[in-house]
């Protein structure tokens, strides 16, 4: 009895270190997830976003999430709301499940045009809404902008993003928008349990047989 504690309290630490060994974080931006302008964006202009071949790609194409960006008409989203409260609205797919950790955002350095608060939706790989949350980023820094990183209570499980972009004036002007997560743990399968049940019943069944041999076998002669 005491003996089965003991082998309880040593499986848990490996189980423990197990999860802890994750895959090291990764860096989401154009080259492993998408972005494009929501239906839910209010009526509004978006000035020069996309002149000159632009795409709303240019919201995901900081390299890294220390990334320096200068303010110009190939790097920045502009949109202006016709009405107040009117906003830009983001739809995220990262492709799989993350858990996300730390919000990088590279917003405009004038309050007159930047970007004040960013109300974020989660969905998880079955398009079913897990969270919500709502940020307030600061200015951008100047005249090289850099992330301003925001730790982010999302919820776990994480593929879909929906962001709604709001700033007074009507305007919304930034940057990037980056994300720093990691992969999610798959959800063992109910099959996944049972099987998982079945073999530590097995273990707890030949580890009996070692310390308590059938009375009715010979016992094993030690060399
Ligand atoms: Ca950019
Ligand atoms: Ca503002």
């Amino acid at each position: 009895m005491i003996r089965t504690s003991i082998a309880g309290l040593v499986l848990l630490p490996a189980l423990v270190s197990a999860a802890g060994n994750a895959a090291a974080s990764t860096y989401l931006n154009q080259s492993n997830i998408t972005v494009t302008v929501g239906a839910g964006t209010s009526p509004g202009s978006f000035n020069n976003t996309f002149s000159g071949g632009s795409t709303i790609a240019k919201v995901i194409d900081a390299p890294s999430a220390i990334a320096e960006e200068f303010h110009n008409q190939t790097t920045h989203i502009w949109y202006t709301a016709d009405d107040d409260g009117g906003g830009l609205e983001l739809l995220f797919d990262f492709g799989i499940e993350y858990d996300l950790s730390v919000l990088h955002f590279w917003n405009y350095t004038s309050e007159t045009y930047d970007v004040d608060n960013v109300a974020f939706t989660f969905f998880n790989g079955n398009n079913v809404q897990n969270g919500m949350l709502s940020v307030t980023p600061e200015l951008g820094s100047s005249p090289g902008i850099r992330a301003q990183d925001i730790a982010l209570a999302a919820p776990l499980n994480v593929r879909y993003v929906t962001a709604f972009l709001t700033g007074s004036n009507r305007q919304v002007d930034f940057q990037n928008i980056g994300f720093t997560a990691n992969v999610s743990a798959p959800v063992p399968e109910p099959a996944t349990y049972a099987m998982l049940g079945l073999g530590s019943l097995l273990v707890l069944a030949a580890w009996r047989r070692k310390r308590w041999p059938d009375p009715g076998q010979p016992a094993v002669a030690s060399a």
